[in-house]
């Protein structure tokens, strides 16, 4: 359905557009998501690979575990696609600013263009140092063995990753850019995790316009003011053509 056909929801010029994406934003880029039938959580249990309670009780499960995720998403056929691009796009031509908010550990959408971007539950393609807090960007297999870069101390790096149980990074940056945006917008999010998935209510709260593009109705569907169902490299680029007035 065409945005134009939204009237009413699109914010003024002026006004900024927080955008929260999810794992089906970079389906079609080739990774996987968490919750679909063939999803990460259909082969590994949440409980054994992303708590801070597993890596304690055996982070060599939790180093494999990462380790091959981030082998993958650092081969060549893993390329950002169509939506990300748009998203870029909306960001260099959209007046009043554009902030995305990804719940995606993947560099998927730096790649493509965007620049507001905050990575609220950490970054795959990053590990910090448990001893000195340093954080830095690894490309590489982890262990207990590496030693910090910075403090050089072993067994003491992880994932700079949120994992279940950990707070989520910038919450008030990201409250703070919810209570000013003209439009919420949800991309490929099955709204079953919080706090991202309560950032539709605040938006409601705010009396912010909301529309979901996602394949199909997500948890929080009915609290969207409006949603748009299909795959996001189709549906997103027409969605920001239709919000730019193309
Ligand atoms: C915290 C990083 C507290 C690691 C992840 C109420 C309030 C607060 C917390 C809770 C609460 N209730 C429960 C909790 C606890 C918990 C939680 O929400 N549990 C759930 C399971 C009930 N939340 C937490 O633990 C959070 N922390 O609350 O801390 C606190 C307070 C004070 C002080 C300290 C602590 C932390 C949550 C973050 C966990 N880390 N990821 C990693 O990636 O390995 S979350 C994990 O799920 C994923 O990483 C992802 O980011 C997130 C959400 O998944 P989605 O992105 O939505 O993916 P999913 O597969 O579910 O859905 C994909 C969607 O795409 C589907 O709808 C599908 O239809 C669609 N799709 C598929 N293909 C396409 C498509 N759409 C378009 N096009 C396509 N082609």
């Amino acid at each position: 359905m065409p945005f134009s056909s939204l009237e009413g929801l699109r914010p003024r010029p002026g006004q900024p557009i927080v955008i929260l994406t999810g794992a089906g934003i970079s389906k079609e880029s080739g990774l996987d998501t968490f919750r679909d039938a063939d999803g990460i959580w259909s082969k590994v249990r949440i409980e054994d690979v992303a708590t801070y309670e597993a890596f304690v009780r055996n982070p060599k499960r939790v180093h494999a575990f990462y380790n091959e995720r981030r082998r993958g998403l650092l081969s060549p056929n893993i390329q950002p696609n169509a939506a990300h691009r748009a998203l870029a796009r909306l960001e260099r031509e959209w007046e009043g600013g554009v902030t995305v908010v990804t719940q995606n550990i993947d560099d998927l959408h730096e790649r493509a263009g965007t620049k507001a971007l905050i990575h609220m539950h950490g970054e795959l393609l990053k590990v910090e140092c448990e001893h000195c807090r340093a954080v830095h960007e690894w490309r590489e297999d982890l262990s207990r063995d590496v030693r910090c870069p910075d403090c050089s101390r072993a067994a003491g790096l992880r994932p700079h990753v949120v994992w279940f149980g950990e707070m989520p990074m910038e919450m008030e940056r990201i409250s703070a850019l919810l209570s000013e945006a003209g439009l919420f917008v949800s991309i490929g999010t099955s709204g079953n995790v919080y706090p991202a998935a309560g950032f539709v209510s605040e938006a409601r709260a705010h009396g912010t316009p909301s529309v979901e593009l996602n394949l199909e109705p997500s948890e929080g569907a009915s609290l969207f003011t409006h949603a748009i169902n299909g795959p996001a490299t189709q549906i997103v680029p027409a969605f920001v053509d239709d919000l730019l007035g193309r």
